[in-house]
C-alpha cells in the first residue's frame, strides 16, 4: 500500500478534532492522570459517564511509575487488593500487605480507563475554571475548566485558552491540589473545609493518612470533588509514603459519590 502522509495528516487532525468536539460537554472532568485520577476514570467510564481526564504531562500515571524512591514496586492493604484484583493487575503477598509491579499497575489502571471509555487529553493543563452562581442556586459552582496546551504554559506563551463544561469536577492533581488553590484564590467564596480555605499537607504518617483519605474525598466547593492526595492537601491530613490502597480506594470513593449525585440530578428533572 502507498503511504500518503497527507492522509495521515488529515487523519489525525479530524480524529482528535472529533474526540475533542465531543467531549466539550462532559458529566465528569478529571484534572489530573495519577491513581485516584486513572482509578475515578475508570469506575465512571464503566458507568457509561462521559468523562474526559486532562493530564498535563505527556505520560498519565503521575507518581505511581516510581513505587518508592524509584524501586517501582508498590504496597497495598487488603481493601486496595480488591481494586487491583477488579482491574486485573498481579499482586503478591508480603507480611499481611500485598506488593505489585508499579509499571503493570500504572500501564493497566490507564488501559482500563481508556478502554471503559474515559477519554484522556494529555499534554493539556486546566489553568483556570468557570464558576457561576445559576438562578435557583445557594451557591456559586463549578460549571467547567478553562484549559491549554502544558507547551504554552511551559514556554509562558501569551496564548489564550479555551474551554470545557462539566456537570462534576474531580481535583486529583496531588500534592499542590492545583486547582482548589486556583478556586480558593478566585471564587471569593470559603471552600467547604472547616476552615474554608486549603487547610494544607501534613507530614508523613501512614495509618493514620490512608484513613483521611477516604473521609477527605468529598465535595470541597460546589461541583467539585477531590481525591488522592488532594483530598488530604485540601482537608489537612498527613502523607503516607509510597502505599497506595488510599490513592486507589479515594479514585473509586469520588466515581461513586459523583455517580449517586449524577442519579438524583436525572430523578430531579
Ligand atoms: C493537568 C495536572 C494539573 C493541572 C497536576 O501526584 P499524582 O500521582 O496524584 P494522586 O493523588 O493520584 O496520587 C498521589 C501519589 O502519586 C503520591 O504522590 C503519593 C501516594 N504520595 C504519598 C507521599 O507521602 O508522598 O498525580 C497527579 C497528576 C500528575 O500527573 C500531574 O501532572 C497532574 O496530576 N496535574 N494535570 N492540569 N493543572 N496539576
Amino acid at each position: 500500500m502507498k503511504l500518503d502522509e497527507q492522509v495521515i495528516t488529515r487523519a489525525i487532525i479530524e480524529r482528535f478534532t472529533q474526540k475533542w468536539i465531543d467531549h466539550l460537554d462532559l458529566d465528569v472532568a478529571i484534572v489530573g492522570g495519577g491513581p485516584s485520577g486513572l482509578v475515578a476514570a475508570y469506575y465512571l467510564a464503566k458507568n457509561a459517564r462521559k468523562v474526559a481526564l486532562f493530564e498535563r504531562k505527556l505520560s498519565i500515571g503521575g507518581g505511581m511509575w516510581g513505587g518508592g524512591m524509584m524501586f517501582n514496586q508498590i504496597v497495598v492493604q487488603d481493601e486496595g487488593k480488591e481494586v487491583l484484583d477488579e482491574l486485573g493487575i498481579s499482586t503478591h503477598p508480603f507480611e499481611g500487605y500485598h506488593t505489585a509491579d508499579a509499571v503493570e499497575a500504572t500501564t493497566t489502571l490507564g488501559s482500563k480507563a481508556c478502554q471503559a471509555g474515559a477519554k484522556v487529553f494529555n499534554l493539556m493543563c486546566v489553568e483556570d475554571v468557570i464558576i457561576r452562581q445559576t438562578h435557583g442556586q445557594e451557591s456559586a459552582r463549578v460549571v467547567g475548566l478553562v484549559i491549554n496546551w502544558s507547551a504554552v504554559e511551559k514556554a509562558q506563551l501569551a496564548v489564550d485558552p479555551l474551554t470545557v463544561h462539566a456537570r462534576f469536577t474531580i481535583d486529583v492533581t496531588g500534592h499542590e491540589t492545583e486547582l482548589m488553590r486556583i478556586i480558593e484564590r478566585k471564587s471569593g467564596s470559603r471552600l467547604l473545609t472547616e476552615t474554608g480555605k486549603i487547610m494544607g499537607e501534613r507530614s508523613l504518617w501512614a495509618e493514620v493518612a490512608e484513613h483521611t483519605t477516604l473521609e477527605n474525598t468529598r465535595e470541597a466547593f460546589p461541583g467539585v470533588y477531590v481525591a488522592g492526595m488532594a483530598a488530604n492537601a485540601t482537608f489537612g491530613s498527613y502523607r503516607m509514603g509510597p502505599i497506595f490502597g488510599g490513592m486507589l480506594l479515594s479514585g473509586k470513593k469520588a466515581a461513586e459519590l459523583i455517580i449517586q449525585r449524577l442519579e438524583q440530578d436525572t430523578n430531579i428533572s
